[in-house]
């Protein structure tokens, strides 16, 4: 069998526990936990692309913090089920939740005021299907990872503040039309340098329709391609479907991973511990 058995996904359909919250942020390997995002209300994901909530999530709450960053960063967003919890032993989303990722960027006036359903997105990293034999989503690459995934700040562009917005779309149930379940936080960061490229951008709500060839879609059959929700990302390309079985291996070092979130954050310039 090469695709995905729809009999596992129904058993874990119902449960709760399988919902996630991207919740922690690295800069270059440092850990600045949770100090600069703005943390969800709930673990459960967002269903109506048309909502306001497809921006940030539902009323998330703003974070005093904003994180320092650079074009050419390696930024490493982070996800678990629960709140605080950090253990690798747990997947970072259910194992039924399978489905791509992306990654978009908003500059802003004022990270910790600015609202993200009035912002202008640009994407700038996106994993969907990386493999068909057998089918291999992103959302299972973020479990080979502890719930890590890394992407570049791109280079050029302006300084200033900036929303992340950070999004897994689980397709377990998406077969019918608000089926699909979307995973997302927003980040409050601030870009430094001398760049001067603002990228084309996009609404949310607005760059989804329910009617997306990768947002209403049945994955429980042979899948050789996919189209990943959203606009093409910027300076970056998708990941290409691999033929060959992905390598399940963890780029993530999880004897290197917290058991807490710091409530404070690094001194720039400290030591980190390497990105995955
Ligand atoms: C979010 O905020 C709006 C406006 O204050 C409120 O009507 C709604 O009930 C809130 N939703 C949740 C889940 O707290
Ligand atoms: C953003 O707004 C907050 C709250 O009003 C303020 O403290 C902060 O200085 C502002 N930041 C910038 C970059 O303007
Ligand atoms: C994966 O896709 C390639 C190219 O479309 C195809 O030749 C191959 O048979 C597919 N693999 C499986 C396991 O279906
Ligand atoms: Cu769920």
């Amino acid at each position: 069998m090469f695709f995905k058995s729809l009999a596992v996904a129904a058993g874990l359909v119902a449960s709760v526990a399988a919902h996630a919250t991207f919740q922690e942020m690295w800069i270059n390997g440092l850990d600045y936990g949770s100090t600069c995002v703005r943390l969800p209300l709930s673990n459960n994901p967002v269903t109506s692309v048309t909502s306001d909530d497809i921006a940030c999530n539902v009323n998330a709450t703003a974070s005093s913090g904003v994180c320092p960053v650079n074009p050419g960063d390696k930024i490493t967003v982070e996800m678990h089920q629960q709140p605080a919890t950090r253990s690798c032993a747990t997947q970072a989303i259910g194992g039924a939740h399978y489905g791509p990722m992306n990654i978009y960027m908003a500059k802003v006036t004022n990270a910790t005021t600015a609202i993200g359903y009035s912002s202008s997105w640009f994407k700038v990293a996106e994993i969907g299907l990386v493999s068909n034999d057998s089918d291999y989503w992103g959302t299972e690459v973020l479990n080979d990872n502890c719930g890590h995934y890394t992407f570049t700040i791109p280079s050029g562009i302006a300084p200033g503040n900036y929303l992340i917005r950070a999004e897994v779309i689980a397709l377990h149930v998406a077969s019918t039309v608000g089926g699909a379940q979307f995973y997302m936080s927003c980040y409050q960061v601030n870009v430094g340098g001398t760049g001067t490229a603002s990228p084309p951008t996009v609404k949310f709500p607005g760059a989804y329709s329910a009617s997306d060839p990768g947002i209403l879609i049945n994955i429980y059959t042979q899948l050789n391609t996919y189209q990943i929700p959203g606009p093409t990302p910027y300076l970056t390309t998708s990941p290409t479907v691999a033929t060959t079985p992905y390598p399940t291996t963890a780029t993530w070092s999880t004897a290197l991973q917290p058991s807490t979130v710091p409530t404070v954050m690094p001194t720039a310039g400290s030591k980190g511990i390497g990105t995955a």
